[in-house]
This record gives structure tokens, sequence and C-alpha cells, in this order.
């Protein structure tokens, strides 16, 4: 049995877990190349009485670029399988977006491949293995990606949180064992045990009271959708997925994220909080401390106004078009979703034989890429897709190369995604502009879910 979430807060409350004092993630900025390395790595969250955990992860902990500034990111693979590297959320040519067997071949152990592109868009991004994702992803293999806006957004202090959800077993190392289940896989994919924030447990992050804080929250779990709750001050959106809002909304509640879903905010912290403060994950029944502001005393004003909108990115003007194609994209299968057949690698199967190939999903009666693409279009046609989701479970579907807007109920209009959470029983149309030419990605973020089937592929020609 895996430890479970109570069970590690036991143990984290015998004294012997170390918890770090402030999180300033180290931010290497190394103008238009730079060298990163995909390593081992250990964390040390249980306390000195366990042996440090073992983890995939890279030698920089955020990547932070600029917006028009071209990049050439040399990507040093010293781990022991072959990978490769996904920007995600970034509008770059095909040949650079890190899909191994589609857009590139693997880059091998011991080998690099450089990624060359101009990030368009300003925001908050992620880059992670899209090789062998569902195991390689639960072992770490991502970093958070920050492409600076040109001109410079004005706040006193601008923070990440990269919430991730570990599944440990009982001698508190990665329970690799679990890895492939078909019966998490045809649910609601891999559920960690123990939620860390920036690779860490219950981090502290330093602020002083009566400041204003840019933060960036990203979920990097395999599958989990988080649910983060900040104590009662005021805070708005900006930006989703890296393209900010028109205007920023007051956030109310607690914010959903789907996994690889992004959001920017400012959060104003108050001038009379002093001490820790508990950011909470309340995705579970346990409502649980993921993090603690940490605040500082400070002579800083207080009585804001509220924020100005961040600088727009290039996005295109869907509203002017008529869509060139408007087709259905029906979810299938999964647990209790009464799925009989699909076809697998160009042949019809029944679901036990899918099984074997452990495929337990599909997309328009297809599970796992189909060998004629869903869509062709050509750069500039507006696209129309709507997705039904035919099953019992939650999916969060992600567009490589491209945003796309929504008529989702769940999410404020007009808002562009790169990745979009979707209910059990929902339909959403969604809309976007054929972009860089290539062969590009559509695929549910809960990861499992992807390596069982849910992904399909489509075109794009000058
Ligand atoms: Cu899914």
């Amino acid at each position: 049995m895996p430890l479970n979430r109570r069970e590690f807060l036991r143990l984290a409350a015998t004294g012997l877990c170390a918890l770090p004092l402030g999180i300033q993630a180290r931010i290497v900025y190394a103008g238009d190349r730079i060298e990163l390395v995909l390593q081992a790595e250990q964390s040390n969250w249980l306390g000195d009485q366990y042996h440090p955990i073992d983890l995939w992860g890279m030698d920089q902990k955020v990547l932070r670029l600029k917006q028009n500034q071209a990049v050439e990111i040399v990507v040093k693979n010293e781990l022991p399988e072959a990978t490769s590297l996904h920007w995600h959320g970034l509008r770059i040519e095909n040949a650079m977006d890190g899909v191994s067997g589609l857009t590139q071949r693997a880059i091998n152990p011991g080998e690099e491949f450089v990624y060359r592109f101009t990030p368009q868009d300003a925001g908050t991004f992620w880059a992670h293995t899209h090789h062998n994702t569902y195991q390689q992803l639960a072992r770490g293999l991502y970093i958070p990606m920050i492409v600076e806006e040109s001109s410079p957004v004005s706040v006193d202090q601008d923070h990440l949180l990269v919430l991730d959800d570990w599944r440990l077993n009982k001698g508190g190392q990665l329970d690799l064992e679990s890895l492939g289940n078909m019966h998490e896989w045809s649910h609601g994919g891999r559920m960690g045990n123990v939620l860390t924030i920036n690779r860490q447990f219950q981090p502290r992050i330093q602020v002083s009271a009566g400041t204003r804080v840019r933060l960036r929250i990203l979920n990097a779990a395999n599958s989990r959708v988080m649910a983060v709750e900040l104590p009662e001050t005021s805070a708005w959106i900006l930006a989703k997925d890296g393209q900010p809002l028109k205007v920023p909304v007051v956030l109310q509640g607690s914010l959903i994220l789907a996994p690889a879903e992004r959001y920017d905010l400012i959060v104003d912290i108050p001038a009379e909080w002093k001490g820790e403060v508990p950011i909470y994950e309340v995705s579970t029944e346990q409502r649980f401390a993921g993090a603690y502001w940490y605040v500082s005393a400070s002579n800083a004003l207080i009585g804001r106004s509220p924020p100005t909108r961040l600088p727009s990115n290039p996005m295109p003007q869907l509203s002017k078009k008529k869509p060139s194609q408007s087709i259905q994209l029906k979810m299938e299968g999964g647990a209790m979703g009464g799925l009989r057949k699909a076809v697998y690698q160009t042949q019809s199967m029944e679901v036990r034989e899918l099984i074997q190939h452990k495929q337990i999903w599909a997309l328009n009666g297809v599970a796992n890429l189909p060998d004629k693409p869903l869509l062709s279009a050509k750069t500039g046609d507006l696209i129309e897709i709507e997705i039904i989701n035919n099953t019992r479970w939650p999916h969060g579907m992600h567009l490589h190369g491209h945003h796309f807007q929504a008529d989702s109920a769940r999410y404020i209009e007009g808002l562009w995604h790169d990745t979009l959470l979707m209910e059990q029983g929902e339909k959403t149309v969604i809309s976007f502009q054929a972009e860089e030419p290539g062969k590009w990605l559509l695929h549910c973020h809960m990861i499992e879910h992807q390596a069982a089937g849910m992904v399909t592929w489509f075109e794009v020609t000058t």
C-alpha cells in the first residue's frame, strides 16, 4: 500500500521532516544560448531518517526567456533513457515542438539536441518531457518557464507556485512499480500521495506586507486536478495559459487547475499580515497547507487600485473569420464508459484486446495516434472542434502549438487556452487559427489517459 497523504503528514509531524526556509527559485538567464542538463536529482522531503528521494530534473530550476528574443536551448540528456522536451504553450515551429516520434527523434542518453525558437508570447509556460511521458513526468522531468514581457510589468515581487503530486512508497522513494497500472489508467489517472510546491514540501515563501505580488501557478501533476485556495485578500486573474485577460478579473473561491494549466494572478499582501499564512490545496477532503507565505513587516503602501492588464500577445482575431472546418471529436472509453471497440494501429479491436495493448480511451473511435490526421488545415484557417466528453471522467485537453478559445461555462469568456478542463458529459466548441505548418497533437494532459489512447493529431500545411 502506498503511503497516503495523511500518513505522510503524520511522518512529517514527528518533526524529523526538514522544512525549507524560503524558496527563491534560482533563475538563470544566459542570453541567447542556454544549456539545460537533464539529470538525476535528489530531494529530502521526508527528513533525515529517510534516504533522499531519487527524482529526475534539470540543472536549472526556472527558465527565464524574453519575448521576441531568439533563443537556443542546448538540451543535454544525462539520464539513463531517451527523452525529448516539449515547450508547452509556446507557439513555435513544429520541428521544435519536442514530440518524440512525431516532430523529432528522441534524444538518446549522452546526446544533446538544440531547440531554437523565438517566443512570441510573454507569460507563464513550462517545458516537460514528451517521451514515455507517464513515467518521465512522474519522475519530475519538467521545468517552469517564464517569458518576460518586452516592457516590464510593475509588481513588487514575482513568484512561482509549481504544484506537483508524487507517489511515494513505504520506503519513501518514488513508487515506480505502480507506473503503468491499467486500473488507474482507465480511471482518473495516477494520483500521488505527497503534494509539493516548487519541489519542496510545505515551503515558506518570503513576502513583505503591503506589497503586490505576481503569482504564477502551474499544475505539473500527471493527472490530479488541483484547487488552490489563497488566504482572504485581494487577488485578480491576469492571465491563463500564458495569455493575458483583456481585463483582470477578481479571483473568487479556489482556483481550479487541470494538469498543465497555468494562471497568473496579482495578489495584494495586506499590510497587517505577519508571520506564516497558509496557501491551501483543497481538491481532496483534506484541506492541505501546500505552502506558507512568510510575511515580514514593511513600510509599503496600502490601499491599491485594481491592477492594469498585461500587455497583449499577438493573438489572431477569431471573430473576424468564418470557420474553414467544423468537426466533432468524441471522447470515449475509460472505466464505466461502455466502450466496445476501437481502432488501434489501423486494426479494429474489442476492448479486451485493446487492454492487452494498454489502450482504453478513444477519440472518434481511434485509440492512440491514427494513421490519418484528425483534420488537415492551411495556415490562417479558422478551425472549430466540438469536443464531446462521452466518458465518466474529467479530462484536460491540450492543443499543441496553438491557443484556442472555448465556449465553456467553466471559464471566463474570451480566455485563451492551451489546455482545457472538461467534466464528464460536457460538450465544448474550441476555435483556433491554424498557424505553423506541421503535425500537431491534441491530447488529454491526464498523462495516463494520453498513454492509454486519448491522443490524436492534425496537420497544418501552407
Ligand atoms: Cu483524460
